[in-house]
């Protein structure tokens, strides 16, 4: 991995922070940039009541001066608005664990003495430092004409035909929209079902899509597990919290039909070679091939539900009800610039890789240079090998 990221900080606590290294130097970067991104974020029916407490907007701390980034680690600071409601105070014990949460496992993994630490820093408030990190990565890739965005597909029940609407006009529409779907008539009926969900007392999950435009063919790889694209964006993706599920292009659908029903054809269109669809997500055998990445991510309803759920009160040891806690009641259309930032993250990751290079300077011409899938840039030696001897 040439490009790296680690987060701190917990839900309540002072502050959050995030270091991204390897960023190359000569990219202009203006905090508006991400702050941006974290407005995104913050915005979409469904959350609780904490994103009406928060502003987040970021602090550059390091890695940035006269405005451009210098090749050193990038800094990230954001401020937590709840915690001067925290400081200071004895918190109530917490020793109810509650299903789905990381309440139990984490207690049992650290032995912690009460619940708190383990919701604190599996709290998808962190996920604001993804967002940070990830809005310099799509800034990054834009240089390069690569546009990283994202939508709604299904919440609960409610799904979404999108016809042949192009992607940035899904982008666009699922902006206007406050549950992040480019169809009005499904996004409505996508509102409806969240407040049925808000005042049935519970949570509800969903289907987000992220879309990568203009990658060039061949970041990733399939010469080694862990450089192969497919499973460089799973990983990412799944590693966001409330994700457990992925697929890239149109995997599971493709699953039951037979092979020729699901490869991408190539035809010869002015000495480019062309395909005919993208059911394979823009990647083939660990590499990007130059067509839109396409990842499907499901979210599951989040843990935390108003209506008490069956558990176990570890100080008794009594069966009891959970206890409620604040938070969203649908995260799904504020996932997904979370989502985007993790795939920004990977694409660049892989496209510094592929480029090499110290600086902005340094990586636009090879970026110009890189080969692509046409007649010219693929002569073949029409000779016979023998590759052992
Ligand atoms: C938050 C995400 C959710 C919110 C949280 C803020 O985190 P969690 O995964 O812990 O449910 O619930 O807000 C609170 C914890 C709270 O006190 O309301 C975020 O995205 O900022």
């Amino acid at each position: 991995m040439t490009l790296r990221f680690l987060t701190a900080g917990e839900s309540h606590g002072p502050s959050l922070t995030a270091i991204l290294d390897g960023i190359p130097a000569g990219l202009p970067l203006p905090a508006s940039i991400i702050d941006l991104e974290l407005v995104r974020r913050q915005k979409g029916y469904g959350s609780g009541g904490r994103m009406k407490i928060e502003k987040d907007t970021v602090q550059i701390l390091g890695g940035v001066m006269a405005g451009e980034t210098i090749g050193a680690p990038i800094a990230l600071l954001v401020q937590n608005m709840d915690h001067a409601k925290w400081k200071g105070k004895a918190i109530a014990p917490m020793s109810s664990p509650r299903p789905g949460h990381a309440d139990l496992t984490g207690a049992v993994k650290y032995g912690y003495k009460d619940l708190r630490p383990a919701l604190e820093r599996a709290s998808a408030r962190e996920t604001t430092m993804r967002v940070a990190a990830g809005a310099v990565c799509k800034h990054f890739l834009l240089q390069f004409g690569i546009i990283v965005g994202g939508y709604v597909s299904s919440i609960g029940d409610v799904q979404t035909d999108f016809g042949d609407m192009p992607y940035e006009e899904r982008f666009a529409h699922a902006e206007e929209s406050d549950v992040r779907c480019p169809v009005q008539a499904s996004a409505a009926k996508m509102r409806d079902e969240i407040e049925k969900t808000i005042h049935g007392k519970n949570t509800l999950g969903g289907i987000l899509e992220i879309i990568a435009l203009n990658v060039p063919v061949g970041l990733g790889s399939f010469a080694q597990w862990d450089k192969r694209l497919e499973a460089r964006l799973a990983m990412a993706i799944m590693s966001v919290q409330a994700i457990k599920g992925v697929e890239v292009g149109d995997a599971f659908a493709n699953s039951r039909l037979p092979g020729t029903a699901v490869q991408d054809g190539i035809r010869l269109e002015n000495g480019d070679l062309i395909r005919m669809s993208n059911r394979a997500g823009g990647t083939e055998a660990g590499i990007s091939n130059g067509q839109p990445i396409v990842v499907r991510a499901a979210m599951k309803p989040i843990a935390t539900t108003l209506t008490p759920q069956r558990t176990v009160d570890l100080r008794s040891g009594v069966e009891s009800p959970t206890k409620y806690e604040r938070s969203d009641f649908c995260p799904v259309p504020r996932a997904v610039p979370i989502l985007e930032a993790m795939v920004a993250f990977v694409l660049a990751d892989a496209l510094i890789e592929k480029l090499g290079g110290d600086s902005m300077d340094e990586m636009r011409p090879r970026f110009e240079a890189l080969r692509k899938a046409s007649l010219d840039d693929l002569p073949m030696d029409n000779t016979p090998h023998v590759f052992w001897e």
